[in-house]
């Protein structure tokens, strides 16, 4: 990074304003699980996704593609929307389903974090799965950079702020980085309480609390896995692919 920039945390889709990441580079982050999810279908071979904020910006998208083409995936509070192909679970993502496909996401933060983002110079889709590809990217960038965490409805999230203060922890090589504005230094903060046990403290998050009855734990260990997918997916004109670390 330049000496000149900085890095900033904010902690929920309405922690921030649409100006606020003008011209900036922004890293979404939503560990549980639209992030996760998303990675995973690229890695796995989805041609592309386009994330959408509702259910109408979903069906337009749909009805001007051919059937076979695309598959509508997301949720609402957790649950697969009604005549989708698939859900949120990275799980259901393999190469069997996605190959070759155009995912339209839609889920109740994630895409909504990522559509509110559109001002930003560069917006990409990070987790504690892609983390050192995320953390080797800040390392090259020379702008302001802002990792923002999806949360919950508009609260902060545990496991995404935990995921920003990993990043900002590989960033510093284990120690407090000089660039950090303050939301940054509260999510390093948390790296220093939590960093240690990362899989636990995600258990234990309001998240996968509310997500225990509606899915497999099998989701929350996937989505806590650190650097297991090198890729860097990156949004152009509303659409993500990805670039290999
Ligand atoms: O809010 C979102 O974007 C989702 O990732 C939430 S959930 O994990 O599917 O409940």
């Amino acid at each position: 990074m330049s000496d000149l920039a900085t890095i900033d945390v904010y902690f929920s889709v309405h922690g921030f304003q649409e100006e606020d990441v003008r011209g900036k580079t922004v890293v979404i982050i939503d560990v549980l699980r639209a992030s996760s999810s998303m990675i995973q279908a690229l890695h796995n071979g989805a041609n592309k996704v386009i994330p959408v904020g509702d259910l109408a910006a979903a069906g337009r998208i749909a009805q001007t593609m051919e059937a076979g083409d695309f598959l509508l995936c997301g949720e609402k509070d957790g649950i697969k929307i009604e005549g989708y192909h698939l859900g949120n679970s990275p799980l259901e993502y393999t190469e069997e389903r996605v190959k070759g496909k155009t995912l339209i996401f839609n889920t109740t933060n994630g895409t909504k974090a990522i559509k509110k983002a559109a001002l930003a110079k560069q917006i990409y889709i990070g987790t504690f799965l892609n983390m050192s590809s995320i953390v080797h990217m800040i390392q090259q960038c020379s702008d302001q950079v802002v990792l923002i965490c999806s949360g919950w409805r508009g609260k902060q999230s545990l496991e995404d702020t935990l995921c920003a203060g990993t990043i900002l922890d590989a960033l510093g090589a284990g120690n407090q980085p000089q660039i950090l504005k303050d939301g940054a230094k509260i999510a390093f903060a948390l790296f220093q309480q939590y960093g240690d046990s990362v899989m636990d403290t995600i258990f234990h998050s309001d998240h996968a609390n509310r997500l225990k009855d509606l899915v497999s734990e099998d989701d929350i260990s996937f989505c806590s896995k650190l650097n297991t997918h090198h890729i860097l997916p990156v949004m152009k004109d509303g659409i993500i692919t990805f670039n290999h670390d």
